[in-house]
């Protein structure tokens, strides 16, 4: 790892937001492909803040002021990131499940949906389910992206799918889900139409869906 990503890693972990900013321009100015600085380095960092959590070595203020100091470095990178976009490939509704908080990963599939040309919706986080049908409806969403970061918020997932169904929206938008405890086998089981285990394989999947929708749709 060079050593502008090495600095941009270690200021996560420090949780020194002014740092991480700093050193995120530096690499810009270098001339570092803002997705190896978001791969390398940002979310490199919080892979190695999860796992310092997991040993006992961090504690929830700790991860909270390293995930501080990610949104500081995603507010700086997220123009460089979103400047490789095209016009909009389609509407997507996103948030994150009813009972969770954590919002790193699905604004990072936000931000690379958005790179690649499709409108987004942010409903946040903690998004109750008539939340998400009520803007699937008023935004005319074509996919529904749904995140949850913890086993005990993963079955708000299959709520949503349930209130989508049962407000009649079901045929009219396409629902893609992820999050580190998501896996594909648990999206098919909840009548998921995609999953996708990171944020740069959420764009692969969304366009498939999104052919999927139109091959689908009913000729007039
Ligand atoms: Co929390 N937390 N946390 N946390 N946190 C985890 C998730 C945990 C695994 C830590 C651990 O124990 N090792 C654990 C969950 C255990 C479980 O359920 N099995 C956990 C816990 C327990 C908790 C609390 C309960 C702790 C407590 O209070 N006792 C609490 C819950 C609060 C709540 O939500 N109700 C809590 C709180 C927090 C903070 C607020 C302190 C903070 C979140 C801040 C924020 O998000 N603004 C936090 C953090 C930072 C983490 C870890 C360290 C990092 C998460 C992260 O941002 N990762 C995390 C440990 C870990 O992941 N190793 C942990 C970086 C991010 C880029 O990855 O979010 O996985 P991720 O997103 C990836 C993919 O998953 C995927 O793409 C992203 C990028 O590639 N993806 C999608 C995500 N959404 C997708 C949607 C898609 C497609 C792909 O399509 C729609």
């Amino acid at each position: 790892m060079s050593t502008v990503l090495e600095n941009i890693f270690n200021a996560i972990l420090d949780g020194a937001q002014h740092q991480v900013t700093s050193e995120i321009e530096t690499a810009l100015n270098a001339g570092i492909d803002p997705a190896s600085i978001l791969n390398k380095g940002m979310i490199a960092a919080m892979a190695e803040v999860g796992r310092r959590f997991e040993i006992g070595d961090f504690f929830v203020p700790e991860m909270l002021i390293s995930a501080r100091a990610m949104q500081a470095g995603l507010a700086v990178l997220r123009p460089r990131l979103e400047q490789s976009g095209v016009k909009t490939h389609g509407k997507v509704v996103i948030g994150t499940v009813k009972g969770d908080l954590h919002d790193i990963g699905k604004n990072l599939v936000s931000m690379m949906l958005e790179g690649s040309g499709y409108e987004i919706k942010d409903l946040g986080t903690d998004v109750p389910v008539e939340a998400f049908v009520n803007a699937i409806r008023t935004e005319k969403a074509d996919i529904l992206a749904l995140s949850a970061l913890l086993t005990t918020t993963m079955t708000s997932m299959q709520l949503t799918i349930e209130a989508v169904q049962a407000a009649g929206l079901r045929n009219q938008v396409k629902i893609m889900i992820g999050g580190a405890p998501v896996t594909e086998d648990y999206a098919r089981k909840i009548g998921a139409d995609g999953y996708s285990p990171d944020a740069s394989r959420a764009v692969g999947v969304a366009e498939s869906l999104l052919i999927h929708k139109i091959v689908e749709k009913p000729k007039l």
